[in-house]
């Protein structure tokens, strides 16, 4: 079976309620779905996340331009991955590129389980099942904190998420302590800085947040910044949790090897899509570092299945707009179809109402 073309068309799909964090908003889901065909009609579809408008364009022009780069050849997404990084090599698969390229082979994976007539997760060695989510929130601040857990538990929920890194330890107290008391003690609270914070900082506030019941403090410093991070991890009890932004598996193993992190939650157009994840997976195994996800809730609720080291799916669905069927938590799970491929179909009316240039 030989790639056909590969079309990328740009939406800006609405986001509700647009997620505020601490390092600036993200307002819309400016989305680019990528459909990847083959000689023999079988289609393949993925999507990028571009967190700001501004950045359509170009994936766009880097997606197209890949495509034409593997039009011809075999459906192999790891040869795939292999030739248009190699093309790469001389400047490298940082940012845009490398998201390009996961986009790739996203479709390219997804094309492969559609004509194997299985989902990708049996593709992949594994079966659907379901994957414990958590519910992931914005910042909020702490009058809307009680209501947003009670909600979240009332839905099923056993864990939560809420961003916080407001200007004072006191207002992320306030959110933490009033989402912690409404979310149930059985329930799972984590908590996410999105980088806002210099490292004494959060040494001082993570210290503080250990006696409060958090199971996770999210990038409390710049992503890229393991030394940083693996200073708060070794003074900080509550497991530090990053990777959303580790652009490539070399990244991962650094911040593994640094001892950054005490969990990790690829991304996984930043980590190279499913042939980028299943090394991240073995990363995560090898290091004995759980391993969550991080959007991308469809094809993550495949790779998890196949993840030694699976632990929570991240329920944000940004692509649920233009969607055909958004995948639904159910009593605080997820699970992948079981139909054939990654299970994503685009609802073209939605697709045309959200298009842009
Ligand atoms: C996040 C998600 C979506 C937009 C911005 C930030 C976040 C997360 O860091 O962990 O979900
Ligand atoms: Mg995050």
């Amino acid at each position: 079976m030989r790639i056909r073309d590969v079309q990328a068309r740009a939406v800006v799909a609405p986001l509700e309620p647009p997620v505020r964090t601490a390092s600036g908003h993200v307002t819309e889901a400016p989305l680019l779905l990528i459909d990847l065909a083959t000689e023999e009609g079988i289609v393949g579809r993925s999507y990028l996340f571009g967190y700001h408008a501004f950045t359509l364009a170009p994936l766009r022009e880097l997606v197209v331009a890949l495509g034409e780069i593997v039009k011809g050849d075999a459906l192999a997404p790891v040869e795939l991955d292999n030739k248009m990084r190699a093309r790469m090599t001389l400047f490298g698969t940082r940012g845009l590129q490398g998201i390009a390229v996961a986009g790739i082979d996203m479709a390219a994976w997804d094309a492969l389980a559609v004509r194997a007539g299985v989902p990708l997760a049996e593709m992949l060695g594994g079966r659907p099942r379901p994957i414990p989510a958590y519910n992931s929130l914005g910042m909020i601040p702490p009058s809307e904190a009680a209501n947003a857990a009670a909600k979240t538990a009332a839905a099923g929920f056993k864990a939560m998420k809420v961003k916080i890194g407001w200007p004072t330890l006191a207002e992320d107290l306030a959110v933490v302590r009033a989402a912690r008391k409404h979310l149930g003690d059985d329930a799972a609270l984590m908590v996410d800085y999105n980088q806002s914070l210099a490292t004494p900082e959060a040494i001082r506030r993570g210290r503080v947040l250990d006696g409060e019941g958090v199971s996770w403090i999210e990038e409390p410093v710049r992503a890229d910044d393991y030394r940083a991070a693996a200073e708060i991890a070794a003074q900080v009890a509550t497991p530090i949790q990053i990777g959303e932004n580790f652009n490539g598996v070399y990244e991962m193993e650094l911040a593994l090897s640094l001892k950054a992190c005490d969990l990790v939650m690829p991304d996984p157009q930043q980590i190279g899509g499913v042939t980028g994840w299943l090394r991240a997976a073995a990363l995560a195994q090898t290091a004995g570092v759980p391993c969550s996800s991080h959007l991308f809730i469809e094809v993550s609720a495949h790779l998890l299945t196949v993840t030694p080291s699976c632990h929570y799916i991240e329920y944000l669905d940004v692509a649920a707009p233009v969607l055909a069927e958004p995948l639904r938590p159910v009593d605080g799970m997820i699970q992948a179809a079981a139909r054939p491929g990654a299970g994503i179909h685009w609802n073209e009316d939605a697709v045309r109402r959200y298009r842009v240039a």
